[in-house]
């Protein structure tokens, strides 16, 4: 037997003064708000129509007057008598406080905004209200008023009978209020306001046509919205200037004790996690139990995978749920009855059904969609992604640690390393970053100790392929730094703690030590970005040829120096080219390379932090084409010097 909604479906509780008592307690506020409010409880009752598959246009107007009209295309709400109020049920709907179609599995209404309340407050708050029901051919109409009447306030009454106007083609729910200006503090709706949210609802019900007509603009146009991909479109929108790192986006929905999810999610390359959730088609900011089962669901799915394919021996176990966020852009929307809402701003669903539900749901789906034979390119990318981020954390976790001992750590052996000078105004010392043991023995013996502080970096760890941050970070040569700088790193990180007003990075100008510059700007740019903005970071000029003749010596930086110089000596010369910076005695390191009077550093300077990103995840990144189509379009000179030989 199938059931019909029928006028006596509608449950009545009370009557209607109250709500202009005390307006707050039904739509929050008589501020923008609330007036607002009065919008969303009207959409959400075509919202629902059109959920259930009845309505597919919903057309909001705003009219010059500041009087709104909602219509829909659905099947209009019943004119019939209500058995017990003997008045037509569309009249129930308008004039009944809690009026509202009675929960039962088979006609599904998750209507209920904020605080639930249904059409009769916001005629309750209405200077007038009037509706028009178009169903089975005939047209019908009712207004209603609120006015004050020998110093009694009437609200939302009846002031016409339902009329029947004659026949009609159409189909559907016509409302149109204005909103009481004795009760609001004003009552212009914001266009853009409606327009943002009618567009969400767009998103979160796929295959709905929501229409804005605004006549009070000069234009007096009309915008639509309609998604036939629903939350897939949702996530695509969202991501439509960030790179996403697999094609397609993941959707699944499913249902558990009358509870309904719907997900849709796509990685990006971002390090950023976005997820945005609903219930019921309003937005819970705050999170809440159904956000929790989500995430835990996705935390535990994909450790599964990770365990299953062996993928990562971190030494605390598993990765954390935030490894696998990383980068992940997600829509979740929940349908369910009975909500609470909790938090500072209403906007934390706090029923604990829903975490155990969505749990359910979402591990049971997204595993389903993962083992699917077309998934496994989507999986291995998310994978991956998660695991660096794992590693990354873990590195960057370590490298905290370290700082975190600073002083401790100033004393110890770890710094030993570093030949400090005896200078104490930071304003003009130097440290130099110098590739090399023996290249670091002579910069100790040809510097100058006043300013020059000189910290040896072993090249061996650094040029054994260690490419990626994370492991770089794990070493030991940026722990030294980092200790040696005096700043600390990322969020700790600090300037006025700098000890040297220059680090000058002094490297071979080969195939390693292009490596071993681009592996500390990396590091600098990422966890010490400041020190690069503020000018603080260098790259040191080794010549790369020595010309004598008798005890004539000199030196050239690069070939068309040395083509001049060549000239210049004229017959007899001898030339030798460096190979590396230890081929350099102490006196001659310091003449070329160190001394200010004679050395051509290159100040290491990026305009904004977003291109210095860009250049480290083009450095570090696998890439090779981009990195060298970055490096061949921004490098000015001296960069070029700098990265010309990082073997791309
Ligand atoms: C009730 O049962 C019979 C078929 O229609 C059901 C119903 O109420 N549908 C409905 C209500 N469609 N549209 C509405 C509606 C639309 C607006 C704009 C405002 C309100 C209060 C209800």
């Amino acid at each position: 037997m199938t059931r019909t909604y029928e006028a006596n479906d509608i449950q009545v509780l009370e009557g209607l003064e109250a709500v202009r008592m005390r307006p707050g307690m039904y739509v929050g506020s008589t501020g923008p708000r609330g007036l607002h409010h009065l919008l969303w409880e009207i959409v959400d009752n075509a919202i629902d129509e059109a959920a259930n598959g009845y309505a597919s246009v919903i057309e909001v107007i705003l009219h010059k007057n500041n009087s709104v009209t909602v219509i829909d295309n659905g099947r209009g709400i019943p004119v019939g008598i209500h058995d017990t109020m003997k008045i037509p049920g569309v009249q129930v709907v308008f004039t009944q406080l809690h009026a509202g179609g009675k929960f039962n599995t088979k006609n599904y209404n998750y209507s209920g905004g904020l605080h639930g309340v249904g059409a009769s407050v916001v005629n309750a708050l209405s200077r007038w209200l009037e509706v028009e029901v178009a169903v089975d051919g005939r047209l019908y109409r009712q207004r209603y008023e609120s006015y004050e009447k020998d110093g009694k306030t009437y609200a939302g009454r009846p002031v016409t009978g339902l009329e029947e106007l004659g026949p009609t083609e159409k189909q559907g729910t016509k409302v149109t209020f204005l909103p009481d200006d004795r009760i609001f503090d004003d009552i212009h709706m914001n266009s853009d306001v409606i327009a943002k949210r009618l567009k969400e609802l767009a998103f979160l019900n796929k295959g709905i046509k929501m229409i804005l007509t605004d006549q009070r603009s000069e234009d007096g146009g009309s915008k639509s919205y309609y998604y036939s991909g629903g939350l897939v479109d949702f996530v695509e929108y969202l991501n439509e200037d960030k790179t996403p790192i697999h094609n397609e986006v993941i959707y699944f929905e499913g249902e558990k004790d009358g509870i309904l999810a719907q997900v849709a999610i796509q990685y990006t390359d971002s390090y950023t996690e976005s997820i945005f959730s609903y219930v019921n088609n309003i937005p819970t900011s705050e999170g809440g139990t159904h956000e929790t089962g989500f995430k835990a669901a996705l935390t535990k799915v994909l450790n599964e995978y990770v365990r299953k394919l062996n993928l990562y021996k971190g030494k605390n176990g598993g990765l954390t749920g935030e490894d696998f966020r990383e980068g992940m852009t997600a829509v979740l929307s929940v349908k369910m009855h009975n909500v609470q809402f909790e938090g500072q701003t209403k906007t934390k669903l706090g029923n604990t059904e829903a975490r155990t539900a969505i749990e359910a749901i979402v591990s049971e789906k997204l595993q389903y969609y993962l083992d699917d034979i077309d998934n496994q390119e989507v999986l291995k990318v998310i994978l991956e992604k998660a695991i660096n981020a794992a590693k990354v954390r873990e590195a960057a976790r370590k490298a905290k640690e370290i700082t975190r001992k600073k002083n401790s750590l100033e004393a110890a052996p770890l710094v030993g390393k570093l030949a400090s000078c005896t200078g104490r105004d930071p304003k003009l010392n130097e440290l130099f970053l110098v590739e090399g043991d023996s290249a670091g023995g002579s910069a100790k013996q040809g510097r100058d100790r006043q300013f020059q502080a000189i910290l040896p970096l072993r090249g061996k760890p650094l040029n054994a392929e260690k490419k990626r941050l994370d492991q770089v970070l794990a070493n030991e040569e940026f722990r030294t730094i980092i200790s040696a700088l005096g700043t600390g790193i990322d969020e700790d990180f600090n300037i006025n703690n700098l000890k040297y007003d220059k680090v000058i990075i002094l490297a071979d100008a080969d195939q390693d030590g292009a490596h071993i510059r681009a592996i500390l700007l990396t590091f600098f740019f990422r966890y010490m970005k400041e020190l690069i903005t503020d000018g603080h970071v260098y790259i040191g000029m080794p010549p790369l040829y020595k010309i004598s003749k008798g005890n004539m010596v000199e030196y050239a930086y690069n070939d068309e120096e040395l083509k001049t110089k060549i000239k210049k000596f004229g017959k007899g010369y001898s030339v030798q080219r460096y190979k590396g910076l230890g081929e350099m005695n102490p006196e001659q390191l310091w003449e070329t390379t160190m001394n200010p009077a004679n050395r051509s550093i290159v100040k290491v300077d990026i305009e904004d932090a977003a291109e210095a990103e860009k250049l480290v995840t083009i450095l570090m990144g696998d890439k090779i084409d981009s990195r060298r189509q970055y490096i061949t379009t921004h490098a000015n000179f001296n960069k070029k010097d700098i990265f010309q030989e990082m073997g791309v």
